[in-house]
């Protein structure tokens, strides 16, 4: 006859030993590494495996690598607004021996006077702009820290005109309705694109002085950029034209394999 104790029950509620709980214990965190350093392998090699991205403005990572850095430009770029603005600080507190870093397309001598800054517009025209005529545009300060990829930042102060109020007064309104400016030094070597909320960010300055003082040769005279939002990258020296478009303009850095957006 069947009692609710037979003995199968009794057996199988019997407690385990010490040493078969160390056993079972064992053989469940064995198993689990195995299952999940199945997947960590398996995953390392589909990404190994899984073809480079066809190079165009950007070169070298994986495809599925790059498709996640897009998608993460994509979060931030949402996140993005002209209204959050770069932490500044008090003139005293910039440094008095600005850090330089490399002279890409803006190493050795220009004539100053005889540059003119390119702004290239859809129609093909091509406006030819001199330095003192920049100058009279209204002018604006920021002190902020400036960082550099490499993993250097100084607080630092550079005056000129904002991107956008440049953008006004030459009635370039229009081509700000594009997705992209792409920036180039007069030799072509240094060249970079910034997607344009970036650009028309209040903080953004086409920088004619540094401490109060006309730029000298190594920090891009006679205009460089100055965009707070970005990595140092970015700031491009020495500008030989501007122009405008809605696919992304080549980027010096984003072709070794950099973040194109390269926003903070
Ligand atoms: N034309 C040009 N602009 C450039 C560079 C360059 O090599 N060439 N280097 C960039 C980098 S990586 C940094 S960190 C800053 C450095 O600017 P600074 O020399 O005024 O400190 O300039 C940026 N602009
Ligand atoms: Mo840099």
């Amino acid at each position: 006859m069947k009692t609710p104790f037979s003995k199968k029950t009794k057996a199988a509620k019997k407690p385990l030993t010490v040493d078969q709980k160390i056993t079972r214990r064992n053989f469940i965190s064995f198993g689990t590494f195995i299952v999940f350093g199945s997947a960590a392998y398996g995953g390392w090699k589909w990404l190994y495996n899984s073809p480079e991205e066809t190079a165009t403005v950007t070169a070298g990572a994986r495809k599925p690598l790059r498709r996640a850095l897009n998608k993460t430009e994509l979060a931030f770029r949402r996140l993005f607004s002209n209204n959050n603005l770069v932490k500044t600080y008090p003139k005293e507190m910039a440094a008095k021996n600005v850090r330089h870093n490399s002279d890409i397309g803006s190493g050795g001598k220009i004539d100053t006077a005889a540059w003119r800054l390119q702004v290239k517009k859809q129609s093909g025209e091509v406006l030819k702009i001199s330095i003192d005529e920049i100058k009279t545009l209204p002018r604006t300060d920021i002190i902020y820290d400036f960082k550099c990829v490499e993993g250097w930042d100084q607080i630092s102060h550079w005056g000129g005109v904002k991107f956008s109020d440049f953008i006004s007064h030459y009635k370039l309104d229009d081509h700000a309705q594009l997705e992209y400016v792409g920036l180039e030094t007069p030799d072509k070597n240094y060249y970079v694109g910034i997607d344009m909320p970036s650009a028309m960010h209040p903080q953004t300055l086409l920088a004619y002085e540094v401490n109060e003082q006309p730029l000298p040769l190594k920090h891009g005279a006679p205009l460089r950029l100055i965009i707070p939002v970005k990595y140092g990258i970015k700031n491009l020296k020495r500008i030989g034209s501007i122009s405008f478009s809605n696919n992304r303009p080549p980027d010096y850095w984003a072709e070794q394999g950099y973040d194109y957006y390269s926003g903070l």
